[in-house]
């Protein structure tokens, strides 16, 4: 049979990571396959089976671009949709495209192959690729009313894989997008695994900061982590918060090179519990005044449609707007880094309105 794997022209800095995994699974079961992204007429290829990915639910339209072009090139093929926003909406698909199998969850036979990384040559986009994505675990521990993993992947398990076998040649970093590393059972396993590679690493998804401790801290501190990644979401964790930058930095990682994700404009209406404008400017003074580095991440509702047009009732648009003004504006690539003039501001201010206002002489 011959499979078409199909990436939406959708924005993302990153390969389609199912798609590399259900290439090697259809491979395996004898099939041919072939990458393309968007939409392409160039093809050479006329394939039996169309296999369509998705990401976030507000990046929805280049999905149905996609089914629409390539039922219509291929109208004998068998269309089928998954990924993120396939799980997250099945019925917004299904409704308007009665003929396209749409597919809920991860595939669990794909999860355990190796993704192909040479079917990356065939997209202009990818063909320079050089980092390896590895999920080492699944699922994860906690339930946080802002997140599908636990509905979508269930319980913690660890992806039983030795990194090893996940390196293509030429790779020079390693991207985790574990939800939980920490919360793995094999957690220690895959950091010895991670630091044997002499890789860099990146923690995409953060570290949770409550499961740090002493061994935990000791064994993060021997692998090549330019920069570590943690979340601080709700005020209520800052002991865990503290103790675990102070863990790291007593076995040798810098302060400024720990991230944390901070969180916003989050409301939950079934238990009428969010964040405030007040909440959130505590926490980013927190993590300032720790020495770390503040990447605000604006909550967007799992069931969104069109990014950023969420304002939690106890939000005004305002505010929303002052804090991407903000990092635009006195931040560093997005974040608020520890620089002493941001901790000033943001110590001295009367509120929140203060600490987001732009005055003329802050650089
Ligand atoms: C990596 C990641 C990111 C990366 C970007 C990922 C990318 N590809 O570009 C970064 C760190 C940048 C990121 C950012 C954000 N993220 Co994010 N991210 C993820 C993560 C961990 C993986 C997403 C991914 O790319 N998966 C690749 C997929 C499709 O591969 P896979 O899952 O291994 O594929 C399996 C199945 O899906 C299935 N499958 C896939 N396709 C197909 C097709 C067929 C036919 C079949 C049968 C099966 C199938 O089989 C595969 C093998 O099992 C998920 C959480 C998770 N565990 O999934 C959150 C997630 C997607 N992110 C989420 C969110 C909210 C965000 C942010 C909006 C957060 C914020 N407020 O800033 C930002 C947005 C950034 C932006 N650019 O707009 C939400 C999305 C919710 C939504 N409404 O869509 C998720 C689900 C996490 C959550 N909170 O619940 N994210
Ligand atoms: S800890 Fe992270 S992955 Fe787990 S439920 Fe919370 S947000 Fe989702």
């Amino acid at each position: 049979m011959k499979i078409l794997l199909v990436e939406p022209d959708y924005y993302t800095r990153y390969p389609p990571l199912g798609l590399m995994k259900l290439a090697s699974y259809h491979r395996s079961h004898g099939n041919q396959v072939k990458l393309v992204r968007g939409t392409n007429n160039n093809l050479h290829f006329k394939p039996d089976e169309i296999v369509i990915t998705s990401l976030f639910t507000y990046a929805w339209k280049p999905v149905h671009e996609a089914i629409e072009y390539y039922h219509s090139l291929f109208p004998e093929a068998m269309i089928n949709v998954g990924g993120i926003y396939a799980s997250i909406l099945p019925d917004n698909i299904k409704s308007s495209y009665p003929f396209v199998n749409v597919y809920v969850g991860l595939h669990d036979e794909a999860e355990r192959y190796s993704p192909a990384y040479d079917i990356l040559t065939d997209v202009e986009k990818w063909k320079d690729w050089d980092s390896i994505i590895v999920f080492t675990s699944r699922g994860c521990i906690r339930s946080c009313p802002f997140c599908i993993v636990p509905e979508m992947e269930g319980a913690i398990r660890s992806i039983p894989s030795d990194v090893w076998n996940f390196i293509y040649p030429g790779h020079k970093k390693i991207i985790l997008w574990d939800n939980n590393f920490l919360a793995s059972p094999d957690w220690k396993e895959a950091i010895n695994n991670l630091q044997e590679t002499g890789l860099k690493i990146d923690f995409n998804q953060g570290l949770d900061a409550r499961l740090i401790d002493e061994e935990k801290a000791s064994m993060l501190a021997n692998l090549r982590m330019p920069m570590l990644r943690m979340a601080y979401d709700l005020v209520g964790e800052k002991k865990a918060v503290i103790n675990a930058v102070n863990l790291l930095e007593k076995y040798g990682i810098k302060r400024r090179n720990i991230l944390f994700y901070t969180l916003y404009n989050f409301y939950d209406d079934t238990q009428s519990f969010g964040d405030t404008p007040y909440t959130f400017l505590a926490r980013v003074k927190d993590i300032l005044e720790l020495g770390c580095v503040s990447y605000p991440m604006r909550f967007e509702p799992l069931d969104s449609l069109k990014k950023n047009q969420f304002v939690s009732p106890l939000w005004t648009a305002k505010q929303l707007e002052s804090i991407a003004k903000a990092r635009r504006v006195i931040g560093y690539g997005g974040a608020f880094p520890p620089y002493e003039g941001l901790i000033k501001k943001f110590k001295n201010a009367k509120d929140f309105t203060d600490a987001f206002s732009l005055y003329p002489e802050v650089k």
